[in-house]
């Protein structure tokens, strides 16, 4: 009894307002699976930026990483706790591209044409990653690998996966969700799940 008061008080301080944890790890993917040849991958970065980059998979697997244990917020409601991740933080990117002092702005394409956007101020968090690795494991197909975006404090659909393309924007573009109904800002201890319009 104790414990489990416990638990709830933990798991209330921790879960943001209308989210339950869970135990799996659900698939959440609103097109079709992409396939991906490791050796024909790149990761491109364009837009408001000094430096071009053009990323090979051995290129990125070169670059600092590191292992991040954080948590998933799904809009529909589910949170996974403890999740542990490991890549190149958006800010190793970010420093290697140069970002002009315009860029206020990240959208991000993936292999299955999903897209998203990101204040740039939000990706230079620590625990902003492009993750290729879950639980020690090469990060499975289904969720995002070989490469995804981990942004936790973002509800998930900014996490984006099969990240294939990174432009340096002026102004926010809305990315698949947000133009769906979903909000741009996305924090989930806010409660952000809709755009007001
Ligand atoms: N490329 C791509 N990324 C995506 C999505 C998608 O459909 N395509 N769905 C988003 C949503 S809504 C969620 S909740 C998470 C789910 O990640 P998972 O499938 O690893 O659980 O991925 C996000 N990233
Ligand atoms: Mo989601």
């Amino acid at each position: 009894m104790f414990i489990l008061l416990k638990e709830m008080f933990m798991e209330g301080r921790r879960i943001p307002p209308g989210q339950k944890p869970i135990r799996e790890f659900p698939l959440l993917s609103d097109g079709e699976i992409p396939r991906i040849d490791l050796s024909k991958w790149d990761l491109t970065v364009e837009g408001l930026v000094r430096n071009k980059l053009r990323l090979t998979w051995d290129e990125l697997l070169v670059l600092p990483f590191i292992s991040v244990t954080s948590d998933f917020h799904c809009v529909t409601g589910w949170s996974r706790l403890d999740n542990q991740w490991t890549g190149v933080r958006f800010v190793t990117i970010a420093k290697m591209a140069d970002p002009l002092p315009d860029a206020k702005s990240v959208y991000m394409t993936a292999d299955d044409g999903y897209t998203t956007s990101v204040f740039l101020r939000d990706l230079m968090e620590d625990d902003a990653l492009l993750a290729y690795k879950f639980e020690d494991r090469p990060l499975d197909l289904n969720h995002g690998g070989p490469l995804r975006l981990v942004i936790p404090r973002k509800y998930a659909y900014k996490s984006i996966k099969w990240i294939r393309r990174i432009d340096f924007m002026a102004e926010q573009k809305v990315g698949y969700w947000e133009g769906r109904g979903y909000s741009d800002a996305a924090d989930p201890w806010k409660e952000e799940r809709y755009s007001s319009h």
